[in-house]
């Protein structure tokens, strides 16, 4: 049976905006109220994936959400036809539209935590999408999200689902930004690294800005995925990580199969992470490259992006391949560093820079755009919608997004009732596109 790795990119939605909505997200404030450009963010993204389509890699979508929310407007009390409810909700509270009308359902990293089939007690890839407590923004996600991967992976022999975890921030899950799968194989049963920023109940006192996700959000993942005990490592990113602005653990590490490649100040004690993670998987034969604070900054870390970039292994090449942003390239520490990495004989061989910029505006590279998932030619075969790409979807897209998007989107667009028409005339011609059915509640 032939396994692959499929990565999912989020479509930039119609009204991508820079709202500065993310507290802890350092490029999301530092943006905030500037114009945004979704038609050129849609197409950046359509060009990431379609790179990755030209070096072999297999490559899906996913959709943008129906914004505004109007279901939480109506939950929170607005009434009357759509655009009623849309002006009465700007009169009263622009900062509350704002929320709504986000985008950020593009970085789809945050999606959710998949646990590949070889993993699980049941021998199926199980699905939770994450709750993302901890931006009210992004916690209207997790309903459409979870309709989504269920028209995409139908609940059967091959695919379970959960819902996102109740409780709130308490149990706060960001999805797999805070999760990473080594494996020798991706058939073959791997280990899972947690990395939570706080526990739910001991306040995190060390921590100014949030830690989103919480120790007992991702037990309550590993335990309801059916991860056997011993197959899970749990581990607490550094507070000071955070508090420099890794709002989420793939701002400072990223791995893919053997290979973690992280920075020093990722992990407290790196070396202990190095040493659970050889002992819950001896089979494993592990390459870790930590990139030292003394040649990477953290400042630089996460301003450049150096590691939210997608570690592949590329269909014919022994060593794996690296998808930067192109600000690793103008950061002369981390260009530098990649530099010498690559002629370093190590386990990373080649790097692509790529224009993602109307992303990273808002603190996401291409490691946040992709949300990855293992899968086997039967459980590919299994798969429901039409989200995997080929040259004529990627052209359908291009079209559909050049007929539908805007080239400026900002903060006074957010409460036009037109705007909105829009967005739901792109979505409802996109379910058609990607065979989704109904998702959104514009639809029901
Ligand atoms: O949750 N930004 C997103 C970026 C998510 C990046 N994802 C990963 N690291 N995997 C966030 O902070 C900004 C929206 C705004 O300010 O308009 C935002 O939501």
């Amino acid at each position: 049976m032939s396994w692959r790795e499929i990565n999912f990119d989020g479509i930039v939605g119609p009204t991508h905006n820079y709202a500065g909505l993310s507290y802890g997200n350092v490029a999301s404030a530092k943006n905030e109220g500037q114009i945004a450009n979704p038609r050129e963010g849609v197409l950046q993204g359509l060009e990431k994936a379609q790179h990755l389509r030209r070096l072999g890699m297999t490559q899906g979508v996913l959709p943008p959400h129906d914004r505004p929310h109007l279901r939480t407007l109506r939950s929170l009390g607005f009434t009357g036809s759509d655009t009623e409810i849309l002006t009465s909700a700007w009169t009263s509270s622009p900062a509350l539209v704002r929320n709504l009308m986000s985008s950020a359902t593009m970085w789809t990293a945050n999606a959710g935590t998949v646990s590949p089939s070889p993993d699980t007690a049941d021998g199926r890839t199980h699905f939770t999408p994450a709750n993302l407590a901890a931006m009210y923004h992004r916690s209207i996600e997790h309903e459409t999200t979870g309709k989504v991967l269920k028209a995409y992976f139908p609940e059967g022999d091959h695919f379970a689902h959960h819902p996102a975890l109740p409780g709130g921030t308490h149990m706060g899950d960001e999805g797999a930004a805070n999760h990473n799968r080594f494996c020798t194989d991706y058939g073959a049963e791997g280990v899972a690294l947690y990395v939570y920023g706080r526990s739910a109940f001991d306040g995190a006192k060390d921590l100014t800005y949030p830690g989103r996700q919480t120790l007992e959000a991702s037990e309550a993942i590993a335990r309801q995925h059916g991860l056997k005990k011993d197959r899970a490592v749990f581990v607490r990113q550094n507070p000071g990580a955070i508090n420099a602005g890794a709002f989420h653990n793939d701002v400072v590490a990223v791995s893919n199969r053997n290979v973690f490649f992280y920075h020093e100040e990722a992990f407290e004690n790196p070396a202990e992470v190095q040493s659970m993670l050889r002992a819950a998987a001896p089979e494993i034969d592990f390459e870790f490259v930590e990139v030292p604070s003394a040649k990477v900054p953290l400042c630089d870390a996460v301003t450049s992006y150096l590691f939210n970039s997608q570690l592949l292994s590329v269909p014919g090449e022994d060593k794996m391949r690296l998808i930067l942003p192109v600000e690793v390239e103008e950061t002369a520490s981390t260009h530098a560093y990649v530099k010498e990495m690559l002629g370093s004989n190590g386990p990373i061989g080649a790097a692509d820079f790529l224009d993602v910029r109307q992303s990273m505006r808002n603190g996401g590279g291409p490691a946040c755009l992709r949300f990855r998932v293992a899968l086997s030619d039967q459980q590919m075969a299994a798969m429901g919608a039409n989200a995997v790409l080929d040259d004529a979807l990627v052209d359908r897209l291009k079209d559909w997004a050049g007929r539908h998007y805007r080239d400026r989107v900002e903060a006074k667009d957010l409460g036009d009732p037109q705007l909105m028409e829009e967005c739901f005339a792109a979505l409802d011609e996109l379910t058609q596109i990607l065979a989704l059915g109904s998702v959104y509640d514009f639809q029901q």
